[in-house]
């Protein structure tokens, strides 16, 4: 029995990396146990479901799923906050929180499984974690098996040939915009590091870490990067600010990246889900998008509209997230 948290991850894994940086900014003892052979066999004992991250707290509770990870540790660890005072910036914040989550892993993962030079890289690393370990020959049939069972499975986040365009050219101009928004600050809704910061960082550090993101960022986005860096381990470098300090260049982002893209399509998604439909298209101003449902993307809207729901005071967040183009898949 141990008094620290657990934390069973593997660093290819979004979520697993961005519980992780919310441990290490509100400095909760932890301890980061990669999921591999060694291991596997006590993070069995604990998930309920087989995916990662699991924390495992001093008392032995197994928790899965990163948004109520996060919703639990801020029970138990309010401080410091991960909300902004601003009721705008709090609000805008959870939005990006679930967009990061849901969209942003759109970027992710289909950059690491659409080239070939990154299927090598990202299968080589997670088969490093399934394979015993130092077998290096046991590690490169591994990734062989990895390889062949990824390559034509990006369509379970919507990723395809009608789709990748516009997941990438998504991606560039989100960078683009982030990097502006970052080159004056250092999180994304201050002097320290929100909701927001963490749901999207995960998704854009594991971009990183393969080599066709690795080298976006690097050549175009240095703001961006100093953010990765700084977002490993965030500390706190002064306060939250108010929605209209951020808006010049964060509206923009809300605006484009989550009302014109990601809330058209959410909305097509869960009606696809509720009509038990086997694909939907969706036209969003990047083109025509055609997939099959993500059933668990419906459970994570439904939340994000109960946040919603709950924000007592709606009179100034209305107006920002109506101007996004946000507001009517909030209500709905
Ligand atoms: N909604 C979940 C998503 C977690 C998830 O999709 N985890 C992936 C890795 S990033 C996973 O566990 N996949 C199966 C596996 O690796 O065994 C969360 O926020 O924690």
């Amino acid at each position: 029995m141990s008094a620290d948290y657990r934390i069973y991850g593997v660093e290819l894994s979004p979520y697993s990396v961005k519980v992780r940086s919310y441990f290490r900014y509100k400095r909760i003892p932890h301890r980061w146990i990669v999921r591999n052979v060694d291991t596997m066999a006590d993070y069995q004992k604990y998930a309920k479901i087989p995916i990662i991250p699991l924390v495992v707290t001093p008392d032995e509770q197994g928790l899965q799923d990163s948004t109520p990870i996060l919703e639990q540790i801020d029970t138990a660890f309010p401080e410091p906050s991960t909300q902004p005072e601003d009721a705008v910036a709090a609000f805008v914040s959870l939005l990006l929180e679930e967009f990061g989550d849901e969209w942003g892993n759109k970027w992710m993962f289909h950059l690491r499984w659409a080239r070939e030079e990154d299927r090598l890289s990202a299968a080589g690393r997670i088969a490093a974690t399934m394979a015993p370990k130092g077998n290096e020959e046991a590690r490169l049939a591994v990734r062989a098996q990895i390889i062949e069972r990824m390559t034509g499975r990006t369509w379970f986040v919507g990723s395809n040939e009608q789709t990748g365009p516009q997941i990438e050219a998504g991606f560039r101009d989100a960078l683009e915009q982030l990097e502006a928004h970052l080159a004056t600050r250092p999180y994304l809704f201050g002097g320290r590091p929100a909701w927001g910061d963490f749901g999207l960082w995960g998704q854009i550090y594991n971009a990183w870490t393969d080599p066709t993101g690795a080298a976006w960022l690097e050549c175009t986005a240095p703001n961006v990067l100093d953010w990765i860096h700084r977002m490993t381990n965030p500390t706190d470098e002064g306060p939250f600010e108010a929605w209209d300090t951020l808006a010049p260049t964060l509206a923009p982002f809300l605006k484009d990246q989550v009302g014109a893209l990601f809330c058209p399509w959410t909305d097509a998604n869960a009606a696809a889900i509720a009509a038990g439909e086997e694909e939907f298209t969706v036209e969003l101003p990047s083109g025509t998008w055609t997939q099959k449902p993500q059933k668990y993307h419906a459970k994570s809207l439904a939340a994000i509209r109960a946040k919603y729901a709950a924000v007592a005071e709606k009179s100034e967040l209305d107006p920002v997230l109506e101007a996004a183009g946000c507001l009517a898949t909030l209500r709905a």
